[in-house]
């Protein structure tokens, strides 16, 4: 029996917090790519992994007010983000380790709903091309998957920020954004007003990733209870990850992402994990899957030696 806490994979086939559609297909194109067997050659047996699917969300499943402008599917966004939320909560509260597999990164909304019920000052490492901290008012698309963090901060149409009910918002000082590469004006005014910790591509050409990620630990370590990693796949370089909806030039190198969730790993630091934004109907050779396979696997714990 291995000391570690179960991993408790919940796929998320969900994928109207975005611009298109495909997303919904990440869970599965990421197990056929191996999730499954790769974390069980680490110190696991099958039985310490459990796999749980939430699916598609029947279209307007709320009856939401329909004059609510720019915040396409938001029905739909707070139906899955429930589910959601009460899949993690449960989760963590049988002392198992949360992965969760997407989906659009909107789906955040609900894993951190969940996860604040049991972290009272949880810390979050966002590494993603994007803040996804626009509003209603500030957001150039509509899509709630450049929401997800500013209403996990209580920020954002109430609908949204109360489906979180009465449990703590994410406080401000404990969120590190790393890969920030596309960032709107709202998103702009919000990091800086509030001091959100911002390690942009600018950071991480100028320190190297090695150092960005010791910073962000050492900064976390010694202010929450647990860290969340929530990681969307359009913080790699579109020519390593082609397969996401909302590509953004001069990301990461596979290897940058690699060493920042295997120091993340060491650090011993994480406890739960999401997985977004892969699209397979966006790259027919299934490398992005593939290349989420590995970085999942190097947060778990794979060591190369
Ligand atoms: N900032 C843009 C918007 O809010 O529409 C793009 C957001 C992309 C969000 C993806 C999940 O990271
Ligand atoms: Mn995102
Ligand atoms: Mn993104
Ligand atoms: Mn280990």
């Amino acid at each position: 029996m291995s000391m570690r806490p179960k991993i408790a994979t919940i796929t998320v086939q969900f994928d109207l917090g975005a611009g298109r559609r495909g997303a919904s297909q990440g869970p599965k194109s990421i197990l056929q790519a191996g999730l499954l067997r790769s974390i069980q050659k680490m110190d696991l047996s099958i039985d310490d992994i459990t796999v749980i699917s939430l699916g598609e969300v029947a279209a307007t499943a709320l009856d939401v007010e329909q004059d609510i402008t720019n915040l396409n599917y938001l029905a739909e966004v707070i139906t899955i983000n429930t589910q959601l939320a009460e899949q993690v909560s449960q989760t963590v509260e049988r002392g198992e380790f949360p992965l969760i597999i997407g989906g659009d990164h909107s789906i955040s909304i609900g894993t951190l709903a969940g996860l604040s019920t049991r972290h009272k000052n949880l810390g979050v490492i966002w590494i993603d091309a994007h803040s996804d901290l626009n509003t209603a008012v500030t957001s150039p698309s509509g899509n709630i998957h450049g929401m997800s963090l500013a209403v996990s901060l209580g920020i954002g149409h109430p609908l949204l920020t109360e489906m979180r009910g009465l449990q703590p918002k994410l406080k401000p000082e404990n969120i590190v954004l790393i890969g920030c590469r596309s960032l709107d004006e709202g998103e702009k005014k919000l990091i800086r007003s509030l001091g959100i910790k911002c390690f942009t591509m600018y950071d991480i050409d100028r320190k190297g990733m090695a150092q960005v990620m010791q910073e962000a630990i050492d900064y976390l370590k010694e202010r929450t209870d647990g860290v969340h990693v929530s990681y969307d796949i359009d913080s790699l370089d579109p020519n390593e990850a082609p397969g996401t909806g909302t590509t953004v030039k001069g990301g990461l190198q596979f290897r940058e992402a690699h060493l920042a969730l295997e120091m993340l790993h060491e650090a011993g630091i994480v406890t739960s994990a999401e997985f977004v934004e892969v699209n397979p109907l966006l790259d027919v050779n299934n490398k992005t899957s593939q290349l989420a396979v590995g970085l999942i696997s190097s947060l778990l714990g794979k060591q190369i030696l």
